[in-house]
């Protein structure tokens, strides 16, 4: 490191997200400077993005300090994207710079789609209508919990008075 890198006031160093929202960290320059800095922001994970200006449309990676604001914070706004699979997700969002010391965020996404296995709310249509296919059980037979008979047929029922799908034999 060189005498003139100066280091960075992260806050919060930790994020937890829930997949499909946002949220955000602050940065700010923990020393004065002469020379305007330039921090550019990146994310190891396509699903978690990072804008560092709310206030234009699109994706803005880069803050840059100057003189004047160089302990005024700056708003790093990260956003988890949604994705087709049910584990929680991380990224390491990396900040570095010309003249700086190089930062990072942690990031943990919390996925939000079920687990995988059969389930019956899956069934229920919504506002009673229409229908829904889910397969039953794709284990092999000596594996599934609940084994049907081959030779029986299988209906599942949805009675509006219940609030759970019925399953008959
Ligand atoms: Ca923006
Ligand atoms: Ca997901
Ligand atoms: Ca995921």
């Amino acid at each position: 490191m060189y005498d003139d890198d100066v280091q960075m006031a992260v806050s919060p160093t930790a994020l937890t997200i829930s997949e499909g929202g946002a949220e955000t960290y602050k940065v700010r320059l923990a020393a004065r400077i002469g020379r305007a800095r330039t921090v550019n922001l990146s994310s190891g994970n396509p699903d978690v993005t990072v804008d560092a200006d709310p206030y234009t449309a699109g994706i803005q990676t880069s803050l840059t300090f100057t003189a004047a604001n160089w302990n005024t914070e700056q708003t790093v706004t990260v956003t988890a994207g949604q994705d087709d699979d049910a584990d929680d997700d991380s990224a390491t969002i990396s900040l570095t710079g010309d003249g700086v010391e190089s930062g990072s965020v942690e990031v943990t996404v919390t996925d939000d789609d079920g687990t995988s296995g059969f389930n019956l709310s899956a069934l229920w249509p919504e506002k009673g209508q229409g229908s829904a296919e889910h397969p039953l059980d794709r284990r092999r037979p000596e594996e599934q919990p609940h084994r049907i008979p081959r030779d029986r047929f299988v209906s599942l029922g949805f009675d509006h008075r219940r609030r759970h799908p019925t399953a008959s034999a």
